[in-house]
């Protein structure tokens, strides 16, 4: 009798009555912090934690299970942080384990910081990957790209050359794009300006790791010298991307040799870089003051002619198929500009430019390659002592407005992620990770833990609280992502992917082979882990930025319990040439603008939100 009672407990432990699965960070959680896991199944039952010698460390009674829309599923997140003590655990239902194994350790989220950050030298143009830094990945170099040539419909002469070299690759492509290279440097830019005595020391085992400068700052240079060639020595205006007219085949870098083009010259890829720029010339000054000398000038030159060119959006021609990172407002852009170049200048016309347009409600968006103001609010709000009270008030407005909404998602979440249905569209992961950022500044800002919380459970959704029970960073995770789409390591030869690349995760309007995977009912189930699907499966730099931000700022928050300097001084810049005035913009054109050529005439065309087309001429007269 007593056998057969022990029987059926072995076989009622392998019943659905005991299954229940707990999502969690697959990754690990530092030792002081928060640790939390999401269960499915568990409401109201012990959950108990045993460690590797399977005595029991802690239990916690599961909490009622809770909603969360993007997963269709209840779920009981269960706090853990009172586990303190480094070393792997398993957490417990009954009998069954219903964890992968959870880490505990201080060095994790290091780990996850530097792998992230390495993939930058992993996408370096114009370099081949030795083995000595690349491991089995070593690699020749591709593009050069010493003789670019440029698009016919910039006017150059047709045979003329520049050299572009270096840079990162874009994506899963070899594309270089200063929009969106721009935001990912500025990101790391302020990763490291946000924790400068942490990644002063943290070594990346690059090759410039031997010199004297911090390494994040060596692989940033990479991308600033290639964005410091794209400028027109003309006339100061940044060229849009250099790309082939098409996208490559599924290649190695070494072997997509057709011709480089600048194409396309636009105010938003100009603003861009002059945000970029003067935000890293103050940074490098300690380190190379001519370096830092020749960005802050060519930040002036380019803010020239932004200034100028307010109506010069993006279009791409005819006979290009590359990524457009196009956008009809250049508003946000043009704010994010001048408070960085009044940031380092002080120089009061500059400052109008910024307050042409106000940081009210209509701009409190989350940042990305198309959506800027958030990135001049963090500027304004952590530089109290450059701007002034009136504009910190709005900017800080700005972010805890973000932030709040934010922890306001997570009340009666049961997954614990502050992230909403509408997140879940191309990149969804960098929405994720970005938010993330808002809420680390919220808590610069505020000092309140709910925030540097929020932005922790995000981190763990990224590393596996999330319903596919993946983690999305490649080589991390004990169910990780494998295959994305990146043509090196889809044409490398070697099996596993480039690690420490975070793909662009579930998107629910997803148009390629994920197709069928998009789960209306759950968004964040529409995820396809196969290279056919750019859509959810590419990976790029301007999501792995704000990945290595989020896990980078937590690491050094927890680990030095320190967090930026309101109140650290500023260098000031002496920029010649800086002319007065505001653009000739008229405020009614704010948005949705692009130009075109009608009725014999480049006219503006405005489409308002009904999808009505509204014209106007060059100088914003009304014209139907
Ligand atoms: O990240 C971009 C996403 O927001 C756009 O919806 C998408 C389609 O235009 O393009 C994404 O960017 C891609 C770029 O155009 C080319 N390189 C790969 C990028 C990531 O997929």
């Amino acid at each position: 009798m007593r056998f057969h009672n022990f029987l059926l407990l072995i076989s009622l432990a392998s019943t659905p009555l005991f299954a229940a699965t707990a999502y969690h960070n697959q990754v690990g959680f530092p030792t002081k912090g928060v640790k939390q896991l999401a269960v499915v199944g568990a409401e109201g039952k012990d959950i108990v934690f045993k460690d590797s010698t399977k005595q029991t460390v802690l239990t916690v009674k599961a909490p009622a299970a809770a909603y969360w829309k993007p997963a269709n599923e209840n779920a009981s997140l269960v706090d853990f942080s009172e586990i303190q003590k480094p070393g792997t655990y398993i957490a417990y239902l009954g009998d069954s384990a219903i964890s992968h194994p959870i880490i505990i350790s201080d060095k994790v989220l290091e780990d996850v910081t530097v792998a992230s950050l390495r993939w930058f030298y992993y996408q370096r143009a114009s370099m081949e990957l030795t083995e000595e830094f690349a491991g089995i990945y070593a690699r020749p170099m591709g593009h050069p790209d010493t003789a670019a040539r440029y698009h016919s419909l910039l006017g150059k002469e047709l045979m003329a050359t520049f050299a572009s070299p270096k840079g990162w690759y874009d994506a899963g492509d070899y594309g270089k794009y200063i929009v969106n290279s721009g935001i990912s440097t500025y990101t790391l830019l302020q990763l490291y300006q946000h924790n400068k005595e942490y990644f002063k020391t943290l070594s990346l085992n690059i090759p410039e790791s031997k010199n004297d400068v911090p390494d994040i700052l060596d692989e940033i240079r990479w991308n600033l010298e290639w964005m410091l060639t794209m400028q027109d020595p003309e006339d100061g205006g940044v060229f849009h991307k250099l790309t082939t007219k098409q996208f490559s085949g599924t290649v190695m870098p070494d072997r997509d040799t057709k011709p480089r083009f600048a194409i396309g010259k636009s105010n938003t890829a100009t603003w861009n870089f002059v945000a970029v720029l003067a935000l890293a010339s103050e940074i490098y000054k300690p380190y190379d003051s001519e370096f830092s000398k020749k960005m802050a000038d060519a930040a002036g030159k380019a803010f020239w002619w932004a200034k100028e060119h307010p109506y010069d959006f993006f279009e791409q021609p005819s006979d290009v198929g590359t990524g457009t990172y196009e956008d009809g407002n250049a508003v946000d852009e043009q704010i994010w500009a001048s408070a960085e170049l009044y940031r380092i200048t002080r120089n009061d016309s500059v400052l109008d430019v910024m307050r042409q347009f106000p940081l009210g409600k209509s701009r409190w968006k989350l940042q990305g390659w198309q959506t800027t103001s958030a990135l001049a609010a963090f500027t304004i709000a952590t530089n109290p002592d450059v701007f002034e009270q009136v504009d910190v008030d709005s900017a800080k407005a700005l972010i805890l407005h973000l932030a709040d909404d934010y922890i306001k998602s997570l009340k009666n979440n049961g997954y614990g992620v502050a992230m909403t249905e509408g997140d879940f569209y191309w990149g969804s992961n960098s929405v994720g990770a970005n938010k993330g950022i808002v809420l680390l500044h919220a808590y610069i800002l505020t000092k309140k833990e709910e925030y540097l919380n929020a932005a922790t459970g995000i981190l763990d959704y990224l590393l596996g609280r999330n319903p596919l029970n993946l983690s999305y960073l490649t080589g991390y995770g004990v169910n990780q992502v494998f295959n994305p789409h990146h043509r090196p390591s889809q044409a490398d030869g070697i099996d596993a992917p480039i690690p420490g690349m975070l793909v662009g995760g579930p998107n629910k309007s997803a148009n390629d082979c994920a197709k069928k995977y998009i789960d209306n009912e759950a968004v964040a189930r529409s995820y396809y882990d196969n290279a056919c699907s750019y859509a959810t499966n590419e990976v790029a730099i301007n999501w792995n930025a704000p990945f290595a931000y989020l896990a980078g700022s937590i690491h050094a928050i927890i680990s030095s319990g320190k967090t930026y300097d309101l109140h650290s001084s500023v260098e000031k810049f002496e920029i010649n040439g800086i002319p007065s005035g505001k653009p000739n913009f008229s405020k009614n054109l704010d948005s949705g603008v692009r130009m075109i050529f009608r009725e014999g005439s480049v006219q503006l065309e405005k489409t308002t939100k009904t999808g009505m087309k509204i014209y106007y001429n060059l100088k914003g007269k009304k014209l139907n």
